[in-house]
């Protein structure tokens, strides 16, 4: 196996998936910061073009990339994949489904509070790059996710 992965770089048995340009590679994933301003919806839309997703942060480790990364950028507001739309105070990541078991909320403001006006979260530099919730429809740029396994293997 190995010599068929085109877009692959093989380390027998490990596959790596190589980062599209521009994209940043941190453990299994490869991430986008976008610079043009979508509401939730067509930030979703806008990362799967590329076959990706608005990104998930599922881990301590991750936030705190992401959140390093956003830093260095100084870039000021981010959608992530995170929304509380279908039940109001119940964080799911999207499109999974799956419910947020670690967070980074501003804590100083009683993030989130802004009820059923405001149900998708973004990373915000206001709050020193924590998150914050909004109305859905604001439009900022998207961080969007590629996990490995999301990537098409040329066979
Ligand atoms: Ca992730
Ligand atoms: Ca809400």
């Amino acid at each position: 196996m190995g010599l068929f992965c085109v877009t692959m770089l093989c380390v027998i048995p490990l596959c790596v998936a190589v980062c599209p340009n521009s994209w940043l590679r941190y453990e299994q994933s490869c991430y986008h910061v976008g610079h043009t301003s979508f509401n939730f919806l067509d930030s979703q839309r806008h990362c799967e073009h590329y076959g990706a997703s608005l990104v998930n942060l599922e881990t301590r480790d991750e936030i705190a990339f992401l959140r390093g990364y956003l830093m260095l950028l100084s870039d000021q507001k981010h959608w992530i994949g995170l929304s509380d739309e279908e039940t109001e105070g119940i964080w799911k990541w999207y499109p999974s489904e799956k419910r947020a078991n670690v967070t980074d909320w501003q804590p100083n403001d009683n993030e989130p509070n802004g009820g059923i006006a405001a149900n998708c979260a973004a990373i915000w530099a206001g709050y020193n790059y924590h998150w914050v919730d909004d109305s859905c429809s604001e439009r900022y740029p998207p961080v969007c996710e590629l996990v490995d396994e999301q990537a098409v293997i040329v066979g």
